[in-house]
């Protein structure tokens, strides 16, 4: 390290065991996250991607720009001609316990992808893993779910639409394959930071491949705590269970009073409503305007933030990417939340494996990001001896 190199922060004792929290660790080439406008993926508002096809998203995260006319054609095309899965990957996952939560078998599924068909090329593994992860998460939805057998995809349809199609959702709903579109899209990547991304470039930087450190990832955004937080905010949605305006005010003021947390509110770094809500808020506006659980979720937001800005501690009252995403899925058809934290994890597979590609292959003039070691400090063990 130079005299000239900037210092960006400066670690103290207090910043011990706190998570690596706002600890700056890299630099990320795919997304930023501003407290005040949201995400944004190589420098474009995640709520104006919302609008365009899963595949040219996916081409400016891997690729850094967005791609032309031409090139999104032939893009599309050959991550269709990427997508097929060995069938033997869905006798596997036939042969899991159903007791088994569905990350745990997309986890199954990545792993068993990656015993098949690695390349040891880590852009085309990413770009490989990216294309079949819609038939792994479908067959998940149809086998464990009882839906029946995978459906295979179609050769004449995008990439949201064909995840739709092999979904064959019981229940599906005409505005499904949209829905999926651009929740895809909004959840594709945030920051380098989070903690399935982070863990995800953490086990790649041991070199190991794509599909492995795709699969830890999934392990980190399994919990409660990160992936889960749609499927919490589903639950919470249920549980206020009207959406007359008194009512739910006066549930949101008990939940309070009794010391519980308002699911779907609030953000670490964001200070403004995400713009991803209100995304998914305008879909629901116009497409399920008589959903009863979206219903609830549109008062919620209009009745929440005045009440948790009486309390100066909360940072953001407004409501974040989660308030209304599990009420959509629901209304569209997908009614077991026990099923989102897989399409989140269908989602991030995108940006968790851009970054992969990044460290491995761009950062440091191509070097690449050395293995991952931070350091502990020892506490609590004096020298001792046996004798
Ligand atoms: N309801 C009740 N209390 C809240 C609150 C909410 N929605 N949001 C924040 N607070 C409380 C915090 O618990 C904290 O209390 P404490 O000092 O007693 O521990 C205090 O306000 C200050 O918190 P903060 O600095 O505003 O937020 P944070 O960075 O600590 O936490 C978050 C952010 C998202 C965990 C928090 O707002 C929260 O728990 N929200 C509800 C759960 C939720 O919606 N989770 C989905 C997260 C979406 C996502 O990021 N994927």
């Amino acid at each position: 390290m130079s005299n000239d190199d900037p210092v960006l922060f400066e670690i103290r004792q207090s910043h011990l065991n706190t998570g690596l929290r706002g600890i700056p660790v890299g630099t990320c080439r795919t997304s930023a996250v501003s407290p005040e406008s949201g995400v944004s993926y190589g420098g474009y508002p995640v709520a104006e991607l919302a609008e365009l096809p899963s595949e040219d998203v996916i081409h400016l995260l891997l690729m850094k720009r967005l791609p032309t006319p031409l090139e999104a054609k032939a893009f599309a095309a050959d991550l269709r001609r990427r997508a097929s899965v060995p069938p033997k990957v869905f006798e596997l996952l036939a042969a899991l316990p159903r007791e088994g939560h569905p990350m745990e078998w997309f986890i199954a599924g990545l792993l068993y992808l990656g015993m098949t068909g690695k390349t040891g090329d880590w852009m085309e593994d990413a770009l490989n893993c990216i294309a079949r992860t819609s038939a792994i998460a479908a067959a998940i939805f149809r086998i464990r779910g009882g839906w029946g057998d995978p459906i295979p995809p179609r050769a004449d349809l995008a990439y949201a639409a064909n995840f739709a199609h092999m979904l064959g959702a019981p229940e599906a709903h005409a505005q499904l394959p949209e829905l999926l579109r651009f929740f895809h899209v909004l959840h594709m990547d945030h920051g380098g930071g989070n903690l399935s991304t982070f863990t995800g470039k953490a086990v790649a930087s041991g070199h190991a491949d794509v599909y492995v450190s795709l699969a830890a990832s999934m392990a980190s955004l399994y919990g409660p705590l990160h992936g889960r937080a749609n499927q919490e905010c589903l639950r919470f949605v249920k549980e206020v269970g009207t959406s007359e305006k008194p009512k739910v005010e006066a549930y949101v003021r008990k939940l309070l009073a009794d010391g519980g947390k308002v699911f779907g509110f609030g953000h670490a770094v964001l200070r403004k409503e995400d713009p991803r809500a209100k995304v998914q808020y305008a879909f629901g506006e116009k497409h399920f305007a008589n959903d009863p659980l979206v219903r609830t979720a549109l008062a919620l937001r209009e009745i929440v933030p005045p009440i948790l800005m009486e309390n100066p501690k909360i940072s953001n009252p407004y409501p974040n990417v989660d308030a209304v995403s599990g009420s959509l899925l629901h209304a569209a058809g997908l009614k077991d939340d026990n099923y989102y934290t897989v399409l989140f994890g269908w989602s991030r597979v995108v940006g968790i494996a851009a970054q992969i590609v990044d460290e491995r292959v761009h950062m440091r003039d191509g070097k690449g990001v050395p293995i991952y070691r931070p350091r502990y400090v020892a506490e609590g063990q004096p020298e001792k001896h046996l004798s």
